[in-house]
């Protein structure tokens, strides 16, 4: 059983996780915006109706903890953060339909309507809880504002997340050895009285739920582990101000947890977007609401059939299980339409180490579009740098590598080559249909463009369009029309016109990824409308018959440019660093490990014996940590002449995000091993309860032997 083929004739909308309005936006926040964006905009393409929303994640203590840290006010604080975001996502062609924040006031009611049908539903419990406590202060600490140990995996974690480990919700009362975020004092629990959503009650729903939703694979299976075991009622309330109030006048001093009105947000920018278009234009609740038929009394089968939007979410991994599980029921719980795909992103890495604002290990997005980048390049660069849900590495170096080559040597070259030489010979299109074999080629790429779309492809996407212009150049130097003006016009005719419809179709392809530079591209070809007005088949119908001499559509990026901010960002790295280690090391002076030693074995091997193993210098790429194993991570190492999936045993004792970039000693003839259904094909080397990594310390190339 699967969805209707897109385009449907339902509205669909298309979301982005919501940004906490606390801090800057980086190219690791930008990622998921403009993934979101090249995405919807490719749903219009195909000629499905899209609304593209968002907005600011006003509540909850991630802003409340920045803002106190301030000593400001948490809504003066979040707004101004929120404006900052709706202006800087336009300079990233990133064009919302709607893109509010969940402290306007359609969130808030929308929030305490959602409630309100959960109470009447018998959704909704009230039970005595264990909340951590600053007893110095004598104030609840909810959330972020107590840090500790994760019950689940034992890594360093927050109230209500394990960000470091196993990625975890975690409920009011889980964390181990709490401590306060604001005293730094030990926490100490304390009685108090929460309401609860039932999730047990929708363990069936949630079950057939997961069976059809669509998306990437790690959105479709990490949740069934969760949905499988024993449902906790998940705590809906918070000891707080900041926050929308619990309805009804009851629970006065209590706000929701803001993971109950963020996603909500989803549904009320949906509803602005109406409320300023007009329900001709885009029916929210269409969307949102399912349709004439009562749903009572249904199978969930039939139910989800039944008349319904297409809700596409695409959020970053880490929140899987708010998309996956608790959203799903929070919809249902309400009487709401359910997603119809959740395409959980991978991470941006910065020089192939994790992008870490702390260690500020990070490129912003101001300083992107400082050093005078159009922002099409950055949308080609990290929606086609990756699969979607694989995490994908900036560098100024690849940046600079993959602009040059890609889109000024392939993409820009091409169209300009096509352009020029139909300008100055034929004043334009030249008269004669398209071949069979580019008509071909133009079919066969808007037919991966569609699939793409289908199958939530966003790489394929925004890959076609520099694909085709390959076909271009290999076919223009082929054929070599500046050789045939002369002695066969007809043959040159034919090889200009085929490449201008070749540098068409390349304008509507890549309209979704590079939406500025498709419209110049559009207008060089002597159009004067909207490019992403024209349809998908505009690829295939002629150009107009007269334009004039085309200029380049993208400028070569400067080596000493990539020098000088590739040096920015590692003086940067360093000085905090340096920092980092005088204080880790004036900790670590205090305490002297004394190790319980083993004695040396007394069997001795021979050389031989050691040759047998080949153990090789390698690399750690990509780490992630397994989803419900308590201490693996599944490791991605580059050993120079391969590159191994090992499974390790080190998640408590590393934080995952820090280990791509690190050099390892990988036994590469170690017997292959399958561990949680991954297979482990190497072992990597450590000494030690805290696994300290081997490596080497100068420079042998991966792939060396040790010997
Ligand atoms: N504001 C940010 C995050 O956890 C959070 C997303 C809300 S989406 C409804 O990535
Ligand atoms: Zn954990």
């Amino acid at each position: 059983m699967s969805h209707e083929q897109l385009p449907t004739d339902r509205p669909a909308v298309v979301t982005v996780g919501l940004p906490y309005a606390n801090g800057d936006l980086h190219v690791g926040h930008l990622r998921g915006y403009v993934d979101g964006d090249l995405y919807a905009r490719a749903l219009r393409r195909i000629g499905q109706q899209t609304a593209f929303v968002c907005g600011s994640d006003m509540h909850g203590t991630p802003v409340a903890v920045n803002a106190a840290e301030r000593d400001v006010d948490p809504e003066a604080f979040a707004l101004e953060w929120h404006e900052q975001y709706r202006d800087r996502f336009p300079e990233f062609n990133v064009e919302f339909d709607y893109y509010g924040h969940t402290h306007e006031e359609t969130n808030i009611d929308l929030t305490q309507e959602f409630v309100r049908s959960w109470l009447d539903g018998g959704y909704i419990v009230e039970d005595e809880i264990e909340v951590a406590w600053d007893t110095e202060l004598d104030e609840p600490l909810p959330d972020r504002y107590v840090e500790g140990t994760c019950p689940y995996c034992g890594a360093e974690a927050r109230g209500d997340e394990c960000d470091e480990g196993c990625q975890r919700h975690l409920e009011p009362g889980e964390i181990e050895e709490p401590r306060s975020v604001r005293t730094g004092n030990p926490a100490e629990y304390r009685t108090r009285e929460h309401k609860f959503l039932r999730l047990s009650e929708f363990q069936e729903y949630l079950q057939s739920f997961i069976d059809r939703v669509e998306g990437t694979d790690n959105a479709r299976n990490q949740p069934r582990e969760w949905i499988e075991g024993e449902l906790q009622d998940l705590c809906i309330t918070r000891d707080m101000d900041w926050g929308v109030d619990y309805p009804n006048g009851d629970g006065e001093e209590l706000v929701l947890y803001v993971w109950v009105d963020a996603p909500i947000e989803y549904v009320a920018a949906t509803k602005q977007y109406t409320e300023r278009v007009g329900t001709d234009t885009y029916d929210w609740e269409a969307a949102w609401k399912p349709g004439g038929e009562s749903r009572h009394g249904m199978t969930f089968e039939e139910d989800w059939q039944a008349e319904s939007g297409e809700i596409i979410h695409i959020i970053g991994r880490d929140i899987i299980q708010h998309h996956c599980v608790f959203w799903p029921a929070m919809l249902r719980g309400a009487g709401y339409n359910e997603p119809r795909a959740v395409l959980a992103t991978g991470f941006v890495n910065i020089d192939g180490d994790a992008l870490s604002t702390s260690r500020n290990r990070a490129v912003w997005a101001r300083e992107y579009l400082d050093a005078g980048f159009h922002p099409d390049l950055f949308r080609y660069y990290i929606t086609t740098g990756s699969g979607l849900s694989n995490d994908v590495d900036f560098s100024w170096d690849r940046f600079a590598e993959r602009v040059n080559g890609e889109l000024v040597g392939n993409l820009g070259n091409f169209c300009y080559r096509a352009l020029l030489f139909a300008a100055r010979n034929y004043d334009g299109t030249p008269e004669t249909t398209v071949s069979d074999e580019i008509h071909g080629q133009i079919e066969d790429a808007v037919e991966s463009f569609e699939t793409a779309v289908q199958a939530y492809d966003v790489r394929t996407i925004g890959q076609v369009a520099v694909d085709l212009a390959d076909v271009g150049n290999e076919y223009i130097q082929r054929n070599e029309p500046w050789n045939l003006v002369g002695s066969e016009p007809d043959r040159a005719a034919q090889v200009i016109r085929d490449c201008i419809q070749l540098t068409r179709a390349c304008a509507v392809l890549m309209q979704p990824v590079m939406p500025e530079k498709a419209q110049r591209l559009w207008e060089q070809l002597g159009e004067s409308g909207s490019v992403a007005e024209a349809g998908l088949d505009a690829a295939h119908s002629p150009p107009p018959e007269t334009f004039g001499e085309p200029t380049e559509l993208f400028e070569q990026v400067e080596s000493d440019t990539v020098e000088a901010l590739t040096e920015q960002l590692r003086e940067r790295v360093t000085a905090t660093g340096d920092e980092e280690r005088d204080a880790d090391s004036a900790e670590s002076d205090e305490e002297t490990v004394t190790a319980d030693l083993d004695p040396v074995e007394t069997d001795r091997i021979g050389f031989e014996q050691f040759q047998e193993l080949d153990m090789r210098v390698g690399e750690i790429r990509e780490a992630e940590p397994i989803e419900g194993a308590d201490d693996l991570v599944r490791l991605e190492v580059d050993i120079g002449v391969d590159r191994r999936q090992v499974v390790a045993g080190i998640k408590q004792l590393h934080d995952t995000d820090t280990l791509p970039g690190t050099r390892v000693v990988l036994l590469a003839n170690m017997e292959r091993a399958e561990l949680f259904g991954y297979e482990s094909d190497g072992m990597v080397l450590a000494a030690g309860e805290e696994a300290d990594l081997l490596t080497t310390h100068a420079d042998a190339p991966l792939g060396s032997r040790i010997r």
